[in-house]
């Protein structure tokens, strides 16, 4: 397989055979950037995107998905590129008329959004799966590559503040994430379990990327689904994580409060301890290089390049070192053998 390295020209070929089919575990606003430089530089249907699925939530009965929207509407190019979740081009009307309602409207729904709610909602309660309902919005999209949600059954990220349990988005956007985080908790209806679409994913992959997510409560979620940290393992494909953190901060959302408050270290090796001996390789920004020593001693490899993701080369040429630095580690691998 050969990757454009949008700098040089020059192609990183790789010397073994097989279709590329890479997979990307995702939650937000962060994966998703990373996940459509993939599918950039990537053909069409070579990747599969594992998306978070513990921040869905019910509003006004409809069944709300935001992870999953993120991805779909970033990999169709229609994400609204400031907010960071929703569609571009959107409008609030059926949302100020719930205010004239006397609504609480503090999560907002985009009258294009509102769409998407509802068929997802009209599907699921004709009996799809999240799964088959997914694939179905995102083929109607015309997104060339699969969004695999994590599980078809229903879990939710709970939040334990000074203030008690939150729900996720009570958390999140209700609050602000202001609260201090001292503990995250999942409730479950019935036993979150890998599906086939992602067992399978995961098991044809050339190549497995922890996309710069939340590690606590966007990563985290999908490695305790029953299976698919099991199924990553027993991948002989090279696995990358992509550092959310850098300098210290997170790009987007609460992730460097919660590593704290957490009693983790807010940099790219407390991202690295999180994902120690899931993963063979750490790709962070050139402004934490000094921590790539520290890093190794983990037992993975470190990729230092830019990650901060502002335009769609961006996002390309990132994703593009990303594959390159996987091929790096499975010619390594194929040298010790
Ligand atoms: N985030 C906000 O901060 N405020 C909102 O009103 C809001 C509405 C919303 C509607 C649909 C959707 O898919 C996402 C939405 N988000 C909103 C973002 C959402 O809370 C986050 O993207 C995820 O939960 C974080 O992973």
């Amino acid at each position: 397989m050969t990757y454009q390295h949008l700098t040089t020209g020059e192609h990183a070929s790789a010397s073994y055979a097989p279709a590329p089919r890479v997979v990307g575990i995702a939650g937000g606003v962060g994966g998703a950037k990373l996940a459509h430089g993939l599918q950039t530089i990537l053909p069409p249907g070579a990747l599969s995107v594992v998306v978070n699925t513990a921040d869905d939530f019910k509003l006004w009965s409809l069944y709300i998905s935001p992870d999953l929207d993120t991805v779909m509407y970033t990999l169709a190019g229609l994400a609204n590129r400031v907010q960071g979740w929703g569609l571009e081009d959107e409008t609030w009307h059926a949302s100020d008329m719930l205010r004239r309602y006397g609504q609480d409207v503090w999560f907002r729904l985009g009258d294009l959004d509102i769409a998407t709610h509802v068929l997802r909602t009209h599907l699921l309660q004709q009996g799809s799966t999240i799964s088959q309902v997914t694939a179905e919005l995102a083929h109607s999209l015309e997104v060339p590559s699969h969004i695999l949600p994590m599980c078809n059954e229903q879990i939710s990220t709970m939040v334990q503040t000074p203030d008690g349990l939150l729900d996720f988005q009570e958390y999140f956007v209700h609050r602000h994430h202001s609260d201090r985080v001292l503990g995250v908790s999942f409730r479950t209806q019935g036993t979150p379990r890998i599906t086939n679409e992602v067992s399978r994913a995961l098991h044809k992959a050339t190549a497995i990327v922890f996309c710069p997510s939340n590690p606590i409560v966007s990563i985290g979620p999908i490695l305790r689904v029953s299976g698919i940290k099991e199924a990553i393992s027993a991948s002989g494909a090279p696995k990358v994580a992509v550092s959310p953190i850098v300098g210290g901060t997170a790009l987007k959302g609460p992730a460097a409060d919660m590593l704290k408050t957490l009693g983790h270290e807010v940099s790219p090796v407390g991202v690295a301890r999180q994902y120690q001996g899931i993963i063979d390789g750490m790709v962070i920004d050139r402004e934490d290089e000094h921590l790539a020593p520290r890093i190794r001693e983990l037992g993975m490899e470190v990729e230092v390049t830019n990650t901060i993701m502002k335009s769609d080369d961006d996002r390309a040429l990132l994703a593009s070192s990303v594959l390159v630095f996987c091929n790096r580690l499975t010619q390594q691998r194929r040298n010790e053998s």
